[in-house]
């Protein structure tokens, strides 16, 4: 245990792989190993950047490793594709784009897939993402497409959430129906190359303002052309400006406060789960679920019956 805590401390790439496949395989990797890099864990500034998927996210995010690495900065990415049953390395070259750090100390980047298991991904990212920064990354980037619920999970998982758009990201109705505007801190109009992003940033920034709310800094907005490096650097620069402001006001903090419990009760939830179902009450479960239309019991009451039953495994 000591040794694997030292090589990961000590930024050994093959060792952080290893140990990232046993989190996404649900390997024990012993009891003690999350306390032990726990506060190894504190430094990094964690970045979630999510969007509809091709806005431009990872060629944007190959371009931001560029200005951090020039700024002494080292990064760590997790590319969660909740979509995706692969996993490692099969998309990196894909989806990534990021094949160019392949060999950089400094820059440390890996895709997760779902396995077609959607609970505990989030979790995971989290556990990951905890590896990174023990490694000393000194930013971690969770990349995930804005799609279904699953981005709202990575959003709560992060310091500051950016949120990827492009002009064609429509009108302000689907921007609130998307719940974007709940979960970002940061919004990024990508493809400003192309018609109509000023007026997609015009649009946000009346938005912003009619959902302005109180406990809250208002979302800054950028503009980039990811393909050319294009206001990359200001990015940068203005995403570490908010960092540091929200240092200071104490949202941070706060923020922090609240991913914390809130990661001690899904770990609680999933622990909870897996000792629950045991095999005779997935058999239960099984067995007086045969034909949906033979099913007497509603829902609630088969649910009342496997929580009273005995439960051996
Ligand atoms: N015109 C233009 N094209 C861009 C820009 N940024 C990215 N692209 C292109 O958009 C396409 C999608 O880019 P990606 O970086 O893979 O997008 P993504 O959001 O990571 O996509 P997913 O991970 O599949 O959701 C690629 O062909 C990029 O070259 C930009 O600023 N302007
Ligand atoms: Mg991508």
């Amino acid at each position: 245990m000591e040794k694997l805590i030292q090589n990961i401390q000590s930024n050994n790439h093959v060792t952080l792989s290893r140990v990232i496949s046993k989190i996404e395989n649900n390997e024990s990797l012993g009891e003690d190993f999350f306390q032990e890099i726990h506060a190894l864990t504190q430094d990094a500034i964690r970045i979630g950047i999510t969007g509809p998927p091709g806005a431009g996210k990872s060629t944007l995010i190959n371009e931001f490793i560029s200005v951090c690495l020039n700024n002494q900065k080292s990064v760590g990415v997790v590319a969660v594709d909740p979509t995706s049953p692969f996993t490692g390395g099969a998309l990196l070259g894909d989806r990534v784009r990021m094949n160019q750090f392949l060999w950089n100390d400094d820059v440390f980047i890996r895709s997760m897939g779902s396995h077609g298991d959607l609970g505990g991904l989030a979790r995971k990212a989290q556990d990951v993402g905890d590896i990174m920064a023990a490694s000393g990354k000194d930013i971690i980037i969770f990349e995930t497409v804005g799609v279904g619920q699953g981005e709202h999970d990575v959003a709560k998982a992060v310091d500051i959430t950016v949120v990827v758009l492009v002009p064609e990201s429509g009108d302000e109705i689907q921007l609130m129906k998307a719940g974007l505007i709940e979960i970002a801190d940061f919004f990024v109009v990508n493809k400003s190359d192309r018609e109509g992003a000023g007026r997609l940033s015009q649009l946000l920034k009346n938005v912003l303002h009619t959902f302005a709310k109180k406990d809250k800094i208002e979302p800054p907005i950028m503009n980039t052309t990811a393909s050319t490096g294009e206001g990359i650097s200001e990015l940068y620069l203005g995403l570490m400006s908010h960092f540091n402001h929200m240092n200071q006001n104490g949202y941070l903090n706060e923020k922090r406060l609240f991913r914390y419990r809130k990661r001690v009760q899904d770990i609680i939830r999933e622990n909870l789960e897996l000792a629950f179902w045991t095999s005779d009450r997935n058999k239960s479960l099984q067995e007086s679920t045969i034909a949906v239309d033979s099913i007497q019991k509603s829902p609630y009451a088969l649910a009342q019956l496997l929580l009273t039953e005995e439960g051996n495994d």
